[in-house]
């Protein structure tokens, strides 16, 4: 039986928690290109924030030298930038941390890849100027609430260190996809920050504050921080660029399959340069081959990378596939995961099982 997974073209998201809204991307069957709304995923810490007037203005203020109230005309006349980027969160995978460990159960579909367009962050520090002391940009969002771990409202905050925040391709974007952005997504404004996991990329940003000391909110000592030990937090040190990962679309894991030819294919990203190689073994980890990569739509710049492997089996039994992804620094898959007690940057060569019969 030949058939393409992708002309079904009716997935749905995961729900992975009601409240707040955490859903995760059909990973195995969505199209390789941009991710479309419907399917891509959903993490929130709070509940949704309630849209109104004021959401249309960004003030930006402290160690600048003109605080400024940049209004929703203000930034579409200003020159636009337009990013394709992966936005993975950095939870994705953690169910497969072994032991496991709490928090969001997510499988492979905590991450999504789109265009998003709107302004550079550095274009308004070109308006408000910068004290010369400035060391952080603290990007708030609209949405708060309770954090049962320190019994007091919080708002979703990050911060970004200059450097990183005045890079061309971080962006306050008002677009995705060629659309307005979707509320769920951080409509009508939202950071988008390529090369570090998705936590950095503030929804619906209520305002931007610059410090010339270091952000010590809980989204950003608390959480998103790596602690390798398990009895203490020693070594812990922060969450910030992508792993190099790949993840195998197809065939499923623990899929039945008939003798004979087979695609094995998938995606593949990074947070540092670009992928230079996915290897593929049919045969738990002995023989590796080299997949073929394509660049999506020749897109270069943050996107993942499809990749894909003909596979002719001729013999029954069962089969572990593993694909394992390098980028050009270098950086490569491990065999086994870094754990850490939230379950950050999961990264290990992904995984499956078949049976041919
Ligand atoms: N304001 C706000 N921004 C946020 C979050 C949030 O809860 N509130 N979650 C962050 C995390 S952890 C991730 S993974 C991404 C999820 O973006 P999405 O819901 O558009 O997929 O948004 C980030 N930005
Ligand atoms: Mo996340």
């Amino acid at each position: 039986m030949s058939r393409d997974p992708f002309s079904f073209n009716n997935p749905y998201l995961i729900t992975r928690s009601l409240y707040p809204e955490n859903q995760e991307t059909p990973i195995h069957f969505i199209p390789s290109n941009h991710t479309p709304d419907h399917l891509f995923f959903r993490r929130n810490h709070f509940p949704y924030p309630t849209l109104n007037q004021s959401r249309f203005w960004i003030p930006i203020g402290g160690s600048v030298l003109n605080p400024t109230i940049f209004s929703n005309y203000d930034l579409l006349k200003l020159p636009s930038k337009t990013v394709n980027t992966v936005l993975e969160c950095a939870g994705n995978k953690r169910n497969f941390f072994e032991p496991n460990v709490f928090g969001e159960q997510w499988e492979k579909g905590a991450t999504s890849m789109g265009k998003w367009k709107g302004v550079s962050l550095g274009t308004l520090f070109e308006i408000t100027g910068l004290e010369k002391d400035a060391k952080e940009v603290i990007v708030e969002g609209y949405d708060y609430g309770n954090r049962t771990d320190l019994d007091q409202i919080y708002t979703y905050t990050r911060s970004l260190p200059l450097e990183k925040a005045l890079h061309p391709d971080t962006i306050i974007a008002y677009e995705y996809n060629d659309k307005p952005i979707p509320f769920k997504h951080g409509f009508p404004f939202r950071l988008v920050v390529p090369n570090w996991y998705a936590m950095a990329s503030v929804k619906w940003i209520k305002q931007i504050n610059i410090i010339n000391t270091t952000f010590e909110g809980p989204f950003q000592t608390v959480d998103y921080v790596y602690y390798p030990k398990k009895e203490n937090d020693e070594g812990s040190f922060l969450v910030t660029i992508n792993n190099v990962n790949s993840t195998i679309q197809q065939p499923l894991h623990m899929e039945k399959l008939e003798t004979g030819r087979h695609m094995i294919k998938g995606i593949a990203w990074t947070g540092k340069g670009e992928i230079t190689t996915v290897e593929i073994s049919t045969d738990g980890g002995e023989t590796w081959s080299n997949a073929a990569i394509a660049h999506t739509d020749g897109v270069h710049d943050y996107t993942w990378s499809t990749w894909s492997f003909d596979w002719m089996v001729s013999e029954k039994g069962e089969f572990t596939i593993l694909s394992r992804a390098r980028d050009s620094y270098d950086r490569v898959q491990p065999p086994n995961p870094f754990w850490n007690q939230k379950g950050y940057g999961y990264n290990a060569i992904d995984q499956i099982k078949v049976k041919v019969e």
